[in-house]
């Protein structure tokens, strides 16, 4: 290394950021934060948002914009509330939701974490308009979370990316399903490092997959524990586009992390957590919505093409 050294900038933070503020909700809001994100026919983009309120229960209300950036119109009042009544899992609130387009269904596809008694799990919800839902329930037990759903199937089945806790840490898997109910044939597709990695311990998935022609892209975050506190940093992984459970590049430098004020300072301070993005009209801009310090969001820019050659550059085969 020389003095001249110096990290690639992959990601580049709006000047406008924080973009959307509790303060700027129609109705009492504690934070707003880890937001999954969709661009609608009509190119209009839709941020899911978690909001916590002053119980410190999460609900997801939408807002709604048409150029991503501002001049969001945000739901009156919640858009998908916790429903305990008829989904026990749902108990201490719905959090931290991810939106794939599922062209056989004609729609949506919610992953979200419901905070059960048992500890949170993953719920799956479906959508056409971000009005109605129809949930599908629990599909997988606490504690289990970060999970979004491949838009289409993989030899006949959905699959769906999701982050189990276990003894040996948290890793990243995929498992399958014939009706989106049922799930089987579990894989571990990404494994949390060990030691001083910045991603040792625990990873998970962010956004959903990206879809590329060289291979299902992958941003994860991981967790380094230190004495001060956690450390939510984002990288990159590249898996095989017949096979979206094996791994066929993974970064090894964190790509993103905590480094402006509003993500370093907050409820919890240095986290950029992003939960969805939307792709650009040339197909390679990509605009990934995050929670910063699960209080506010923020929006990052980058082009898949870039992180996709720094991938190729900067990995180890696994
Ligand atoms: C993770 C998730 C996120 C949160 C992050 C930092 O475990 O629960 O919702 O943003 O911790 O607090």
């Amino acid at each position: 290394m020389n003095g001249s050294f110096s990290y690639e900038t992959l990601f580049h933070r709006h000047p406008s950021n924080p973009i959307l503020r509790a303060s700027q909700w129609p109705y009492p809001a504690h934070t707003v934060f880890n937001p999954a994100a969709a661009r609608l026919v009509d190119g209009t983009t839709l941020l899911l948002c978690r909001v916590e309120d002053r119980r410190g229960l999460s609900h997801l209300c939408a807002a709604r914009s048409a150029n991503g950036i501002d001049g969001w119109t945000i739901d009156k009042e919640p858009t998908l509330r916790p429903d305990p009544e008829h989904y026990p899992e749902e108990l201490w609130g719905i959090e931290d939701p991810r939106i794939t387009f599922v062209p056989e269904l004609g729609k949506y596809a919610v992953a979200y974490t419901a905070f059960s008694k048992g500890g949170p799990g993953v719920a799956l919800a479906i959508t056409d308009d971000f009005r109605t839902f129809e949930r599908c329930g629990l599909i997988m037990q606490p504690d289990d979370k970060d999970a979004a759903l491949l838009p289409r199937r993989v030899d006949g089945s959905f699959a769906l990316v999701h982050r189990p806790m276990t003894d040996s840490g948290a890793h990243v898997w995929m498992s399958f399903s014939p009706d989106l109910r049922n799930w089987g044939g579990h894989k571990l597709i990404l494994q949390a490092r060990k030691g001083g990695w910045w991603d040792a311990n625990k990873v998970g998935l962010s956004p959903p997959l990206i879809e590329t022609p060289g291979g299902w892209l992958m941003i994860y975050h991981g967790v380094k524990h230190t004495a001060g506190g956690c450390l939510y940093r984002l990288g990159l992984a590249l898996f095989a586009l017949d096979k979206p459970d094996h791994c066929l590049l993974r970064g090894d430098s964190w790509i993103f992390g905590p480094e402006a004020e509003y993500e370093r300072e907050g409820d919890v301070g240095n986290v950029a957590f992003p939960c969805g993005y939307t792709i650009g009209d040339d197909g390679d801009r990509i605009n990934l919505y995050y929670g910063a310090a699960d209080t506010s969001i923020a929006l990052a820019t980058g082009s898949i093409r870039e992180l996709l050659h720094w991938l190729d550059r900067n990995s180890a085969a696994s």
